[in-house]
């Protein structure tokens, strides 16, 4: 119960063949949405910060009101650092409480990215915290970085084996053909099976969904009716996520479902009450509707009456 490290909730999900939702926020409610929903659900969760996320509302507001949700909380939360991509980056969340890191070296050169992770798991590891790495390279809008299809690769199984051994990671993100933000499939949504399961028979270790975002046709319905200009945007239907937890996933990452309920219900609010600037009339329905999100979400991995 309350603070525990990402080994401690995805070792259990992979024995027992379940997903732990991973939910960024940058906010109090985006917060407060998601610990409402794995509480009352009985789920385990791990809440995670981007560097941006980082820069945006500084590490101390957010580390302490995560650590604060965890520490009240009945259920087990992990607080994890979403695509860290230096040393100085891990260290700061690990001084500031989060119980898991990720190290995202996946832009540079293989060896490059297999001697920081070394690194980061040495360092992580004293602080009794867990390490997350990626191997291949996610397409999309990553935190703020923008990876083109000439950027991206996806893993190699072989050599995913060879950087697990070498550096004692505990869970690791390979590519296998999802993408960060609202646009991840132009024709029919396909994920690479095969090369997943390879990964995680080669490896052992809990792999991780980056690019998961389900992105609900009615969340950019409702954007859209109220303002939004959101074009094509698709998503990783629920029966590719399950399938994919079948083969292996246990931490499954989601931020754009996030935001586009809350940018949608904000929408809605401002659109339906004009008279209204009392934010908590505004911001309440909103925390309702993040929390609405992360309550199918765990509905889809199986997470419930786990935590
Ligand atoms: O790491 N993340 C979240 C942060 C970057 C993108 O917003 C994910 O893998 C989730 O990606 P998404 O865009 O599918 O929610
Ligand atoms: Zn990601």
């Amino acid at each position: 119960m309350g603070l525990v490290n990402l080994s401690h909730v995805l070792l259990k999900a992979k024995e027992r063949g379940y997903a732990v939702g991973a939910f960024n926020f940058v906010n109090m409610e985006m917060l407060q949405g998601i610990l409402d929903a794995a509480v009352e659900t009985h789920s385990p969760v791990i809440i995670q910060t981007t560097e941006g996320a980082i820069e945006y509302a500084g590490i101390d507001y957010l580390a302490s009101m995560a650590r604060m949700a965890a520490e009240k909380a009945n259920i087990e939360v992990v607080i994890h650092l979403d695509h860290g991509k230096s040393l100085d980056t891990v260290m700061l969340a690990l001084e500031h409480g989060y119980t898991s890191v990720m190290i995202d070296a996946s832009d540079k050169p293989y060896k490059e990215n297999l001697s920081l992770t070394k690194e980061a798991v040495d360092r992580a590891h004293k602080f009794n915290a867990s390490v997350e790495a990626e191997l291949g390279r996610l397409k999309g809008i990553e935190d703020n970085v923008n990876v083109d299809d000439a950027g991206s690769t996806l893993v190699d199984p072989e050599q995913a084996k060879e950087f697990v051994k070498a550096t004692g990671v505990d869970a690791l993100a390979p590519a296998i053909g999802t993408s960060h933000g609202a646009f991840k499939f132009k024709g029919t949504p396909r994920l690479d099976m095969k090369r997943l399961e390879l990964v995680a028979s080669l490896t052992g270790i809990p792999l991780v969904l980056h690019g998961a975002s389900s992105v609900p046709k009615g969340s950019i319905e409702k954007a859209n009716k109220y303002g939004a200009n959101i074009k094509g945007a698709a998503g990783v239907p629920d029966d590719i996520i399950k399938q994919a937890i079948k083969q292996g996933i246990c931490k499954v990452n989601t931020d754009t479902d996030l935001r586009l309920a809350f940018t949608a219900s904000v929408r809605e609010e401002l659109a339906k009450h004009p008279e209204e600037f009392d934010l908590r009339k505004i911001l309440g329905p909103t925390r309702q509707a993040v929390k609405a999100i992360v309550l199918n979400r765990i509905g889809v991995f199986g997470s419930g009456n786990r935590g």
